[in-house]
C-alpha cells in the first residue's frame, strides 16, 4: 500500500491480547494498515524503542459539569482535553448533567454546544439522570440514547441528584428497552447522612471524617441492592469507582450467579489511601472523593480485580475542584467534612500512573494496560471498533510511549487547570511522549498542536453488555412485560 499520509515506524505495537513488532500506518484520520516494512508516507515517526498503543480512552471524567453539591469544576472543555491529550488519552466521555428541574433533552443540548466549541480531542458523553418524570423516560432518554448518546449515570446518594428504588425500577426499565448502559454511585444515602450528622454534632469536622462517614457498608449495601434490582429485568448495570473490598466481593459473587454487572476503579483507589485524609490542618481536602480512598488491603484486591476482569476498565473520575472556596474549601479553614467539594484531578496522570504502577511493577501485562486504558472502554460503551485498538478501519489515535522516561509529577507541569496534584513528587517512569489524534500529531516534544474545537462528537452504538442476546428466564420475560404498554396474562 502506498501513499499514507503519517506511519509510524520501527515501534512495538499492542492490541489489548498481543504485542507485535509493526508499522502503522495512516490516510487522513485512519489506520489503514498495521504490518512490518511499510513505505515511508509523507511524515514518518520514527518510534524505535517505543511502545505504540491506542490512544487511550477515559469514560468517566467530569468536564465543565456542576457537582451535586451545587460546584463547579476548574476545567473546560478546553482545558480537559489538553491535559487529557497530554496524559496519552485520545477520547473522553464525562457527563452532561440534569440537575433537578432541569429537562434533560436541553442539559444534553447545552453540553454539547460547549463541547463542540473547546475539545482538541474526540467526546462523546453520558448523562447523569436525577428526575424519572415521563418526559425525561419517555421521550428524552430514549431519544438522546438512539442519537448515539448510549449510555447514562444515576446517583444512589447525594440528597440533590439520588434516586429512590422506584425510581430505579424505573430506569433500568427502560435501559433494558433502549439497551442503554446504565452507570450507577453505588452508597447508601442515609448511612451517610446519619453518620455525618452524629460526627458533626460531636464536633468531628476535619476532612478524615469524610472517610468514617462514608463507611465501606454503605457502598456493599447499595452495591448489592442495584445488582439485586437489575436483575429483576437481566439488564445490564456498570458499578463506578468501586473502592472496597466488600463491594468487589459483592460484584464479585454477582457475576458468578449470572448477573450481568461491570464495575470500574480509579486510579487514587489503586495508589492513595485513607491517611492522606489525615493531614495537618484541612490538606487532607485534596483527597476527599467519593466513595472514600481505603487501605492498603482494598488496593490489593483492586489490582487482582483488575488482572481477573471482575472490573473491566480504569477511568480517572477527573473531578477538578480547585483548593480553594471555589472548590474543595468553601468556608477556608472552618470547612467541614460534609462541605468539601468531592473529588480528585487526574485525568492526565491517569495512564503514566496505570503504566508505571501497573506495567512497570508487573502487576499488568501491557495487553491488561491496553484493555484497561482504551479497548475496554470502547467496548464497554459502544466506541469500538472505532476506538480502543489499532487495526485498518479505526480512527487513527495512537500514543507512542517511551517506556524508560522517568517524569517527576509536579501540579505546575501538568495542563489542568486544577492547581495541585495528589501525586506531588511521585516519579514515574513511562511516558506518552506523542500523541496522535484522528491522524493529527496533536502532542510532540511536549508542545500541543490542536485547535480549540478541533475534536469531534462520537456518536456511539449499543454498548457491548447490551447486545448481548441472552435466553430470558419466564421470572425475567414477565417482569419486562410489565414495563411495555401492552397488557400482560399472569
Ligand atoms: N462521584 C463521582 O463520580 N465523581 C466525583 C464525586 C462523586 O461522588
Ligand atoms: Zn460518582
Ligand atoms: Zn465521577
Amino acid at each position: 500500500m502506498t501513499g499514507f499520509d503519517l506511519t509510524i515506524r520501527g515501534g512495538t505495537v499492542a492490541s489489548d491480547t498481543e504485542v507485535f513488532r509493526a508499522d502503522v500506518g495512516i490516510v487522513g484520520d485512519r489506520i489503514v494498515a498495521v504490518e512490518t516494512g511499510l513505505p515511508p508516507g509523507r511524515r514518518d515517526i520514527d518510534a524505535k524503542n517505543h511502545l505504540v498503543l491506542p490512544g487511550g480512552v477515559d469514560t468517566h471524567c467530569h468536564v465543565e459539569q456542576r457537582s451535586g453539591m451545587g460546584r463547579m469544576g476548574a476545567d473546560d472543555w478546553y482545558s480537559a482535553s489538553v491535559s487529557a491529550a497530554f496524559g496519552g488519552t485520545t477520547t473522553i466521555v464525562p457527563f452532561a448533567a440534569q440537575h433537578r428541574g432541569m429537562s434533560l433533552k436541553q442539559a444534553a443540548a447545552d453540553y454539547a454546544a460547549l463541547a463542540c466549541q473547546k475539545s482538541v480531542i474526540d467526546y462523546s458523553y453520558h448523562l447523569i439522570l436525577s428526575e424519572t418524570d415521563p418526559q425525561t423516560l419517555q421521550h428524552d432518554l430514549p431519544e438522546l440514547i438512539r442519537s448515539g448518546i448510549t449510555s447514562f449515570k444515576v446517583y444512589m446518594t447525594y440528597d440533590q441528584l439520588k434516586i429512590d428504588d422506584y425510581q430505579m425500577l424505573d430506569v433500568l426499565a427502560v435501559a433494558a428497552r433502549e439497551r442503554a448502559l446504565v452507570m450507577v454511585h453505588a452508597e447508601n444515602n442515609d448511612v451517610i447522612r446519619w453518620v455525618s450528622q452524629r460526627l458533626l454534632e460531636r464536633g468531628y469536622t476535619a476532612p478524615k471524617y469524610h472517610g468514617t462517614s462514608h463507611v465501606q457498608l454503605a457502598e456493599t449495601e447499595a452495591t448489592n441492592r442495584v445488582i439485586q434490582l437489575s436483575r429483576l429485568f437481566d439488564v445490564p448495570v456498570l458499578i463506578v469507582h468501586v473502592s472496597a473490598r466488600e463491594a468487589l466481593a459483592t460484584i464479585q459473587a454477582a457475576q458468578k450467579i449470572g448477573a450481568q454487572v461491570y464495575g470500574e476503579t480509579c486510579p487514587h483507589y489503586l495508589l492513595l489511601t485513607e491517611d492522606d485524609m489525615d493531614l495537618p490542618g484541612t490538606e487532607g481536602a485534596k483527597y476527599c472523593c467519593s466513595p472514600p480512598l481505603r487501605d492498603a488491603a482494598a488496593q490489593e484486591a483492586l489490582w487482582d480485580a483488575l488482572r481477573q476482569g471482575t472490573l473491566q476498565t480504569l477511568s480517572s473520575d477527573h473531578a477538578p475542584y480547585r483548593y480553594d472556596a471555589s472548590g474543595k474549601l468553601p468556608e477556608g479553614d472552618k470547612t467541614t467534612f460534609k462541605q468539601i467539594a468531592n473529588g480528585l484531578p487526574g485525568l492526565e496522570t491517569r495512564l503514566p500512573l496505570l503504566f508505571s504502577e501497573g506495567v512497570g511493577k508487573n502487576r499488568l501485562s501491557i495487553p491488561e494496560f491496553v484493555a484497561l486504558s482504551a479497548t475496554n472502554h470502547a467496548r464497554l460503551y459502544g466506541l469500538f471498533p472505532r476506538k480502543g485498538l489499532l487495526a485498518p478501519g479505526a480512527d487513527a489515535d495512537v500514543a507512542i510511549w517511551n517506556p524508560t522516561r522517568e517524569v517527576t509529577l509536579t501540579a505546575g507541569a501538568l495542563h489542568d487547570q486544577v492547581g495541585y496534584t495528589p501525586y506531588e513528587g511521585m516519579t514515574i517512569k513511562g511516558w506518552p511522549e506523542t500523541v496522535v489524534s484522528a491522524g493529527r500529531v496533536i502532542v510532540e516534544n511536549g508542545r500541543l498542536n490542536a485547535a480549540r474545537g478541533s475534536g469531534r462528537f462520537i456518536p456511539r452504538s449499543t454498548p457491548m453488555p447490551c447486545t448481548t442476546e441472552r435466553e430470558l428466564t419466564p421470572s425475567t420475560r414477565f417482569f419486562r412485560s410489565l414495563t411495555g404498554s401492552k397488557p400482560v396474562s399472569l
